[in-house]
């Protein structure tokens, strides 16, 4: 039911990709989200030996529906990147720009961010996307395949746990983020059954609010 929708891809580091994944996947306007290893030059990173790369959000968007500078206010809003503590290359701050539109918007939007949080030292790099590896399947929408039966009855393949907009988005309403009020306004085009519906919602309700942990 995604059908001629404009699409354009961002993708973001900014700590661990778990909860990066579930605050987007519940944003409107979010497509698809998928979870890996850029930034760096290594080659076939991986999770155990990830060498220069950073965990990062892959993020597919609809430009009509969200802007490139909504998402970089959700990311300012939502993850460390101060010089206070130290970050591992591993959940170091980045921005990986698709083409000269998003590094422009991405130079002004650091640049005010510099002066909100002034004196603080912000260590956000900015640089061009390259190479983008998708990281191993356990780490796919975590939260939702914290849900086994919920997943199994969804058919979700290793695949689509990549590339399914439903599972994106229950990622995201699943670990409490959106909430209940987003999540009935949209929960009909997501063609879950009345079980699934009825399982989703309760942990939704159950979850609201609850912050994102890694
Ligand atoms: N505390 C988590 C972080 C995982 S994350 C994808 C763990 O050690 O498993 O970096």
């Amino acid at each position: 039911h995604q059908v001629n929708v404009t699409k354009a891809t961002a993708t973001f580091g900014m700590g661990c990709f778990w909860g990066a994944e579930s605050l987007y996947g519940a944003t409107q306007g979010v497509l698809r989200t998928t979870v890996g290893y850029a930034g760096g030059s290594a080659d076939l990173p991986t999770y155990r030996k990830m060498g220069d790369h950073t965990e990062v959000l892959e993020i597919d968007y609809d430009p009509t529906v969200i802007s490139f500078k909504e998402l970089l206010d959700l990311f300012w809003n939502n993850h460390e990147y101060g010089l206070t503590t130290p970050i591992k290359r591993q959940y170091a701050s980045l921005i990986l720009y698709h083409d000269d539109e998003q590094k422009q918007i991405a130079e002004a939007s650091i640049k005010e961010e510099q002066e909100r949080r002034s004196p603080e030292i912000i260590t956000t790099e900015i640089s061009p996307k390259k190479n983008f590896y998708a990281a191993e399947d356990y780490h796919q929408k975590y939260r939702l395949q914290g849900h086994k039966d919920l997943v199994s009855s969804l058919n979700l393949n290793q695949k689509l746990l990549q590339t399914s907009f439903v599972a994106t988005k229950l990622n995201g309403y699943l670990a409490g983020v959106g909430g209940v009020e987003q999540f009935k306004s949209e929960v009909e085009s997501f063609g879950l059954t009345p079980t699934q519906r009825q399982y989703c919602n309760h942990h939704v309700e159950q979850n609201e609010g609850q912050g994102l942990y890694c």
